[in-house]
């Protein structure tokens, strides 16, 4: 459904409009759960791929991605088990389309990291799905370190065929060894970090820091791979694109962002647990439209001299530091 914009004082903003139902909307049943909540989820994906439709494609593939994407799948061969990191709050959007392929029948963990970001139910919904489908998942936490021993244990145990194999034909035991995979930003070099108890991979607030593969030893039995965030060259669904955006896990030279925080705003809006109220509480803004643009260009006549980048730039950084609250932006397919 197309969104109208009216009022002289408007700019002609790009149009992030679309969906099956205004984006716009006093929620009735913030914190509900049930099948209105399930609805929601549903819609709000048919939204975002009507709002994505018509920006600018966002890409980002930095060159040291293509050289390290050739030296990961070498390394590969030496890996006894794959620890797949994603970031909780995108699932689906920081999962590889390639990976399956690459790893083929490798002993693999998932780990869905940056827990402290996203809701009970969010979590029990996840865990729910990758139960359902038989897939070993750990939650963690790469900032404080939650997950990462269990991670290790894990490893260590899928991998114990190794050794039998060895000694079996006489030889002595080896480390063994895991390698850390997944998206940028999503906090694999923190888990290493964290399981190590030592910084001994850098770790930063952005996307791309790890730029080469660095083999580290946990004890006399592990050893970790740390490697660079591996993204497709192409991203062909732009609603993952901009989930990335809005989660940080991207480049920011790659988006624009008054566009990616308009459709933050337009996703908040509809998440059950968030709510037009929230924004405007929070901004002390009336949202007295339908429009993502639209909220973005009040709050900088409000409080940014009519700068959009810089309110666009607020919203996602309030977003990235929860002050909307905890919450994933994807729940599992039904
Ligand atoms: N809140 C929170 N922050 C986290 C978590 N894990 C990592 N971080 C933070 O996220 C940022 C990125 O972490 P990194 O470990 O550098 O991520 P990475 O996957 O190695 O990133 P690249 O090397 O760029 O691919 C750092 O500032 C971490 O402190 C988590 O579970 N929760
Ligand atoms: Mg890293």
């Amino acid at each position: 459904m197309a969104v109208q914009l009216s009022g002289n004082w408007l700019p002609n903003f790009p149009k992030i409009v679309g969906g099956k139902s205004p984006s716009f909307y006093i929620h009735e049943s913030s914190n509900s759960h049930g099948s209105r909540v399930e609805d929601d989820w549903v819609d709000l994906e048919t939204d975002l791929y009507h709002w994505t439709k018509t920006l600018r494609p966002v890409q980002w593939y930095p060159g040291h991605i293509a050289k390290t994407e050739k030296e990961l799948k070498e390394q590969l061969k030496l890996m006894d088990v794959v620890i797949e990191v994603r970031d909780g709050r995108i699932p689906m959007s920081t999962s590889h389309p390639q990976m399956d392929a690459w790893l083929g029948n490798k002993k693999r963990i998932l780990v869905l990291n940056r827990e402290d970001m996203i809701s009970t139910a969010d979590r029990n919904a996840w865990a729910d799905y990758y139960a359902r489908q038989g897939t070993k998942v750990v939650f963690a936490n790469g900032q404080h370190g939650m997950g990462a021993m269990k991670l290790g244990r894990l490893a260590k145990a899928l991998a114990a065929g190794v050794n039998v194999k060895r000694r079996a034909k006489g030889l002595l035991p080896r480390p063994v060894r895991a390698g850390i995979v997944g998206y940028p930003n999503v906090g694999k070099s923190s888990l290493i970090n964290r399981l190590l108890k030592r910084r001994m991979c850098p770790a930063a607030p952005r996307p791309g820091v790890t730029r080469v593969l660095k083999w580290v030893r946990f004890g006399n039995d592990l050893e970790l791979l740390d490697s660079p965030g591996i993204i497709p060259m192409r991203i062909s669904d732009q609603s993952s694109a901009i989930k990335l955006a809005i989660c940080d896990d991207i480049g920011e030279r790659s988006y624009n962002f008054p566009d990616v925080a308009a459709i933050l705003v337009q996703m908040l809006t509809k998440l059950p647990s968030v709510g037009i109220e929230v924004l405007q509480n929070r901004y002390k803004i009336d949202a007295d439209g339908h429009c993502g643009r639209r909220f973005v260009h009040k709050l900088a006549n409000h409080l940014f001299n009519g700068d959009d980048n810089q309110a666009a730039f607020r919203i996602l950084s309030d977003f990235r530091k929860g002050r909307f609250g905890w919450i994933a932006l994807e729940r599992p397919p039904k």
